[in-house]
């Protein structure tokens, strides 16, 4: 299927003097619409996912929205929906999600993604992966023309397992794309850089790409074919819906 170029609604009237955070929270709002009674519903991480998992536990509370099942994509949002009340399950349990609501580090124009700057991307991919329908919540800022190319990471979950070996294999794979991987690091209790660990124990490479990446499909075939390599945060062909919300308003486009 396409996307069209046009929104297929646009429903609200210009946005300004809205935050970038109001502008995470009315497109999360507006995502929760399409949360049914009985759905097991995957929930998404991050700054823009919060908010949907804050307003289905306030749906579930005001009785507007009865035997949900939330599927968390990561151990900050099992905290988040744990604290909310939220009653979840997993993948294992429950192998078909009717919807699942994320945010994104990128989006194109035929809803292609990139995720994982801010750590989640095995658990959402398997999640997301799962579900019927995948709305991806974003402010304006994360739209782009070619995901990849933006001079911003493409992550790569690798195992700890000679990490640097595994690193130099991604960064010769996109040499073309003038393409530099670096280890995630972050700075432990004593100040030092100690890479960063996954909720699933691995550890990320950040590839930088100074040219579009080219062939997505290629790209993500080659990735994954590399050992050491666990997931990418490419997600191709996932996502069926896109709610932007950007001083225009809010707009709502499905794949
Ligand atoms: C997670 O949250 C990640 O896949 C992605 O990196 C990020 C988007 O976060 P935010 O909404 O905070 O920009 O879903």
């Amino acid at each position: 299927s396409t996307v069209t170029d046009e929104p297929a609604v646009v429903n609200s009237p210009p946005l300004s003097n809205l935050t970038q955070d109001d502008l995470k929270r009315i497109a999360a709002y507006k995502a929760v619409e399409f949360v049914e009674s009985g759905m097991v519903v995957g929930l998404g991480t991050g700054s823009t996912a919060k908010h949907a998992v804050n307003r289905i536990s306030e749906l579930l509370r005001e009785g507007k929205l009865r035997d949900i099942i939330g599927i968390p994509t990561s151990t900050t949002t099992h905290e988040q929906a744990v604290s909310l009340g939220i009653p979840l399950s997993d993948l294992d349990s429950h192998p078909i999600v009717d919807l699942s609501i994320d945010g994104a580090d990128e989006v194109d124009p035929s809803l292609n993604l990139v995720k994982g700057r801010g750590g989640s991307l095995l658990r959402e991919k398997m999640v997301e992966g799962a579900s019927k329908k995948f709305v991806v919540i974003v402010d304006e800022s994360k739209l782009v023309k070619h995901i990849g190319g933006s001079g911003l990471a493409v992550p790569v979950e690798v195992v700890p397992f000679c990490c640097n070996f595994t690193r130099g294999k991604l960064e010769e794979m996109f040499r073309e794309a003038g393409c530099k991987a670096k280890l995630r690091v972050k700075i432990g209790s004593s100040g030092g850089e100690t890479a960063a660990v996954t909720d699933n124990g691995n550890y990320v490479v950040d590839l930088y790409l100074e040219r579009d990446i080219g062939d997505l499909e290629a790209a993500s075939e080659a990735i994954l074919r590399l050992p050491g390599v666990v997931e990418h945060g490419m997600f191709l062909g996932i996502a069926t819906t896109l709610i932007v919300a950007g001083k225009f308003g809010v707009t709502v486009k499905n794949r």
